[in-house]
């Protein structure tokens, strides 16, 4: 594979609960960088989504699945490893290979992705700050804080017009699943992050401040800025 000679990606993770608005925020960061490729052709800022790293699911729990009865929140549903190695890759300026994964088989697709370094990138998902490894390659931290009511209600509308599933089976994924799961795994993950942004993507004042801080570390290079986070989450004590 053809490596990027360009400093390391600035790894941003964006976590927070289902429907908390951890896409629209990334999309919102994304749009606010006008300017997309660098004077060296790199694009400066990327997404990556833990969603692509769902493990291939066994004929056992695939149809768990299909009855609405797997635990896609849990954290043994992502392939960690797999995401680390991909966050490593793309640190060392490589351009890697990432899995599609299809919601209908529950499995990856045979052909994958390739996804090339850029100067940030903005990994999201439910879990992103739940293994200690890849919270340990990230440069800066962010959970969304969006209510729990407005989350369930976007769910609902999200499962039943897109996924096209019943509001009955909807609902009681969500409390047997989906909720426990948040408690559980998601919500702890908060004290681990840098900047916490309560109602998502209407929190603009949240979201300029971010981004300004993104064009500082465009215009300066990320290595000073990033040991200087490490050093700030280091002192304030191990979390
Ligand atoms: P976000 N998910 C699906 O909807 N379909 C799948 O095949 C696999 C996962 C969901 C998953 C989780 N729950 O709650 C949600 N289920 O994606 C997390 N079922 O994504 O943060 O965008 O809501």
């Amino acid at each position: 594979m053809m490596s990027v000679k360009n400093a390391t990606p600035f790894f941003i993770g964006v976590a927070g609960g289902t429907c908390c608005g951890k896409t629209e925020v990334c999309k919102k960061i994304c749009e606010e960088i006008e300017e997309n490729m660098n004077s060296s052709g790199r694009q400066r800022i990327i997404m990556l989504r833990h969603k692509n790293f769902y493990c291939n699911l066994n004929d056992e729990q695939k149809a768990l699945a299909s009855l609405g009865k797997f635990n896609f929140d849990h954290p043994s549903a992502f392939d960690d490893e797999l995401a680390l190695a991909t966050i490593k890759t793309l640190k060392e300026g490589k351009p890697v290979s990432i899995p599609k994964y299809d919601f209908v088989t529950y499995s990856r697709l045979d052909t994958g992705e390739i996804i090339y370094p850029a100067d940030v990138i903005l990994f999201e998902g439910i879990l992103v700050l739940y293994n200690k490894e890849i919270r340990d390659n990230l440069d800066m931290k962010i959970f969304i804080d969006t209510d729990c009511d407005t989350r369930l209600a976007r769910r609902v509308l999200r499962d039943t017009i897109e996924h096209k599933r019943d509001i009955d089976s909807v609902l009681s994924h969500y409390t047997s699943f989906v909720k426990r799961s948040f408690e559980d795994f998601t919500l702890p993950t908060k004290k681990y992050a840098d900047v916490i942004i309560p109602r998502g993507v209407n929190n603009t004042v949240a979201i300029d401040l971010i981004v300004e801080h993104i064009r500082d570390i465009l215009k300066v290079g990320h290595s000073q800025d990033s040991h200087r986070i490490r050093k700030q989450s280091e002192n304030s004590g191990s979390r």
